[in-house]
């Protein structure tokens, strides 16, 4: 034990109270420099569904019944997260984008799937979406 009597009191050696100052030195040291943080997140979207439309009139209803429509497609996201504690975080996210929502639509609203959609099947699919969105 390397420990002194003086003055009836216990003190203890140098090198074990360097020892205990290095190690708080590095503690601090490691928290101001913080952990290593990523985040990715990542669209992934299909390609939308070529569609043409008959006139300006079936477009406006088109996209204004798709704006009213429920999104039903699979809209969840990955999220994939690596952690050590303190030292190293990264997250990973894939979140689906939008064009399942249109392709959804213009296979509701193109009765016949001709590819154009006339003004006849975009106020049936008004029609549709205003009662079941
Ligand atoms: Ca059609």
């Amino acid at each position: 034990m390397l420990t002194a009597l003086v003055d009836g009191e216990r003190r203890e050696t140098p090198m074990k109270t360097n020892v205990a100052r290095n190690l708080i030195a590095a503690a601090c040291a490691f928290a101001a420099a913080g952990c290593i943080t990523s985040h990715q997140t990542v669209v992934q979207d299909t390609t939308r569904a070529p569609v043409s439309f008959e006139n300006d009139a079936a477009a406006r209803i088109f996209y204004e019944a798709l704006s009213k429509m429920k999104d039903t497609s699979p809209r969840g996201e990955t999220t994939t997260k690596v952690e050590i504690p303190i030292i190293f975080s990264h997250e990973y996210r894939v979140v689906r984008g939008p064009n399942g929502k249109f392709n959804e639509a213009v296979t509701r609203c193109d009765a016949n799937q001709d590819g154009r959609i006339t003004e006849a099947e975009a106020r049936v699919f008004a029609e549709e979406v205003a009662r079941n969105p």
